[in-house]
């Protein structure tokens, strides 16, 4: 990198620098300087035996940290970007690409997520669009071998051209259809070239704003024929990545088709792409889907479905995807925790992260911000990392769960399960043995045995 973009800040602290080991007092002057600081994650510390950066894997995305401008529907970007003229120009490209790698480097995130259009501007016919995009991937993969930093996933944005105001995959017409062939061909052969662990499929439009004028059985169908086109171009270009499937139930449509993660598994049954597909869940579309983030790890993990997580978090009651940072320690504890019972990213997907799909509130537009937010969304994460191995070392809770289901683990119940035992047969047991005493599921007590391991008591 010929020049730095983020002088103001030096570099992130973090609680394992030798330089910084007696955090408390430096911590307090960096706060007071208004230079973000890490307190609580430090990427080389252990955890049940690994290293925090292999459990969280981190990744920061293109398209909010770099071209995010802050807009909202009500009001003008408001971010600094002192490294960009706002120009489509390769020029400006490049020197965002270069800001953003001297930011992973400062930020000590180990990985990058992008769509296409964020990395590099679309041109007027397909083939200036790929040359476009080759020019950045050809910067991108230098400043990868320069400082090592990794890409988690790739995908193309399939949203924003108005080609694709009716869906791209599920487009009424053909011409949209076609020209979203030719962005994922493109997007998955450069995150190929990449090195990329991963490509996503998000259908931001990929659903109805009115059945009025929709046929849904033949758009649910467009939809898996793409993806099965897609399955074919990744094996045939030798991408032996994870594909994955972001789940989110509606906005910008009215309702999207992947809509929560039962609703794709049931779609990936159907089509037959089971076997071809994981979930990469994002936690403010589990809120828009009105589930809470743990259900639908959940249910990924039940149907060893899960892929990658997008960390971010939602505004409660404002029934908006606003992607804020996932700052909440309660949040990340109970995602951690459903992580490490799943046997760590390592064990349920090795080419898995956690990447930050997050934006600065419109009015935390310095660039400093950038950091602070980063830095706030990895400590909010190594506080639940941390928070999780408590749980699970107590072990009260998992010992709670493997006695509510003793019953199952007894030979009746394992007969049962094993299908030995006939409907029949069960009613006659029940008719033998008559009620058998009920336990409380002691829902309250679980919540306190939670707050009594994650928070210090008095004295
Ligand atoms: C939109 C969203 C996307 C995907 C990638 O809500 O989450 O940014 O993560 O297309
Ligand atoms: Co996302």
């Amino acid at each position: 990198m010929n020049q730095e973009h983020f002088s103001t800040v030096s570099h992130v602290q973090f609680i394992g620098d030798t330089a910084t080991q007696r955090a408390g007092a430096r911590c307090a002057e960096l706060t007071k300087s208004s230079q973000p600081a890490f307190h609580h994650y430090d990427a080389s510390a252990h955890v049940e035996g690994r290293p925090m950066r292999d459990h969280l894997r981190f990744a920061a995305c293109y398209w909010h940290t770099m071209r995010n401008g802050l807009a909202d529907p009500f009001g003008a970007p408001t971010a600094k970007t002192p490294w960009d003229d706002g120009s489509d120009s390769i020029d400006n490209a490049t020197r965002r690409a270069d800001a953003f790698f001297e930011f992973l480097a400062k930020c000590q995130i180990d990985r990058w997520c992008f769509h296409d259009r964020d990395l590099a501007p679309e041109g007027e016919t397909i083939a200036q669009s790929e040359r476009n995009l080759d020019a950045l991937v050809a910067h991108a993969a230098s400043l990868q071998s320069a400082t090592g930093k990794r890409l988690l996933w790739g995908t193309a944005n399939l949203f924003s051209h108005p080609r694709y105001m009716h869906g791209a995959a599920t487009s009424p017409q053909t011409g949209a259809f076609l020209h979203a062939c030719a962005q994922v061909r493109k997007a998955m052969e450069v995150t190929h070239a990449l090195g990329g662990e991963g490509y996503v499929f998000w259908g931001g439009r990929e659903g109805y704003d009115t059945l009025l004028n929709t046929d849904l059985a033949r758009e649910r169908e467009q939809l898996a024929r793409f993806l099965h086109m897609a399955v074919e171009h990744a094996r045939a270009i030798g991408f032996n990545g994870v594909l994955l499937i972001e789940p989110k139930p509606h906005e910008p449509t009215t309702h999207q088709y992947d809509s929560d993660s039962e609703a794709t598994l049931n779609f990936l049954r159907e089509f037959g792409l089971m076997g071809s597909f994981k979930l990469n869940i994002e936690t403010n579309h589990a809120t828009l889907a009105g589930h809470a983030m743990e259900h639908e790890l959940a249910v990924a993990i039940a149907a060893n479905s899960l892929g990658s997580v997008d960390a971010n978090m939602g505004t409660a009651g404002l029934g908006w995807d606003t992607d804020r940072f996932p700052t909440d320690a309660y949040l990340t504890t109970r995602i951690m925790l459903a992580i490490l019972n799943a046997g760590g990213f390592e064990q349920v997907s090795p080419h898995g992260g956690l990447n930050f799909d997050a934006k600065r509130r419109r009015e935390s537009f310095e660039p400093v911000d950038l950091f602070h937010a980063h830095v706030a969304g990895m400590d909010a994460f190594a506080i639940g990392l941390k928070a999780a191995a408590r749980i699970r070392a107590d072990g009260r809770l998992r010992e709670f769960v493997s006695a509510r289901y003793a019953s199952w683990e007894m030979t009746l119940g394992k007969e049962i399960r094993a299908g030995q035992r006939t409907l029949e047969q069960c009613a006659q047991e029940a008719q033998r043995i008559g009620e058998t005493p009920i336990a409380s599921g002691r829902q309250e007590m679980l919540e306190a045995i939670i707050n009594d391991i994650l928070f210090a008591r008095d004295g």
